[in-house]
């Protein structure tokens, strides 16, 4: 079975939780972050660790971004909740890691089941061929300059954006974007199922070819997992508040 979890930052717990509630059997099934496994929360070094033991596979979040430019002096913020990240004995490892996550993968249809589109934020809306534009996005190795990249900070931070691919630092409900932008999956014209994270205060919900993950587990919400195989999601209660 193939596993897609949404937004985890850093709460070991519920992440162990959430994998013991559906049974995850190590080396048989397959497990996929949605992107932001760090950030907020309080053990981003131990999800980072948890996920890798398990031979899971992950994408790249904002929170990913913002990690790896600090870490790797492109930008100055050091947020709080990251500082066990960066004075772990096993940084170095973990970072190099992070730094050649993909940023846009297709999960193939298995036994009757659909294929997919994951990324964090989403799709901007001038991105016909998703095949060539994973390809640009996941090249490896990645140089840090990769991480300034519009494109791969689209695909990372979009929530709302204009019809021409420009997206705006928003956080709110998708009837809320600010003037001239939209949803980033109103502009959305593909039959494909495109699976994101990233946008906790929408929730988890569902639409035809549209499917949100980030239930807004560090703010008290849930964690959420989807079943590829059999489209079963199963969610358990986030960090307490
Ligand atoms: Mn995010």
């Amino acid at each position: 079975m193939r596993w897609i979890v949404g937004d985890i930052h850093g709460c070991l717990e519920q992440l162990d939780h959430l994998l013991e509630t559906i049974g995850f059997r190590p080396g048989e099934d397959e497990l996929w972050s949605a992107g932001d496994m760090i950030g907020r929360g309080p053990d981003p070094a131990g999800v980072l660790r948890r996920i890798r033991e398990l031979g899971g596979r992950a994408i790249l979040g904002n929170h990913e971004v913002g990690a790896f430019m600090t870490w790797s002096g492109l930008r100055e913020k050091r947020s709080p909740a990251l500082e066990p990240l960066y004075t772990a004995a096993d940084a170095g490892d973990l970072f190099d890691w992070i730094r050649d996550l993909p940023v846009l993968v297709h999960l193939p249809a298995g036994n009757g089941s659909r294929e997919a589109w994951l990324v964090h934020g989403g799709l901007r809306p001038n991105w016909a061929d998703l095949a060539a534009v994973a390809a640009r996005l996941n090249q490896v190795p990645r140089s840090p300059d990769a991480f300034r990249s519009d494109e791969l900070m689209f695909a990372a931070f979009v929530r709302c954006c204009t019809p021409e691919g420009e997206y705006v630092r928003f956080s709110g409900l998708p009837d809320d974007c600010p003037e001239g932008t939209r949803p980033w999956d109103d502009y959305y014209q593909g039959s494909t199922l495109v699976v994101h994270g990233h946008w906790g205060m929408r929730g988890h919900y569902r639409t035809g070819s549209i499917l949100g993950l980030d239930s807004g587990c560090v703010y008290g919400g849930r964690l959420t997992a989807w079943c590829q195989d059999t489209d079963r999601v199963v969610q358990v209660p986030g960090l307490a508040g």
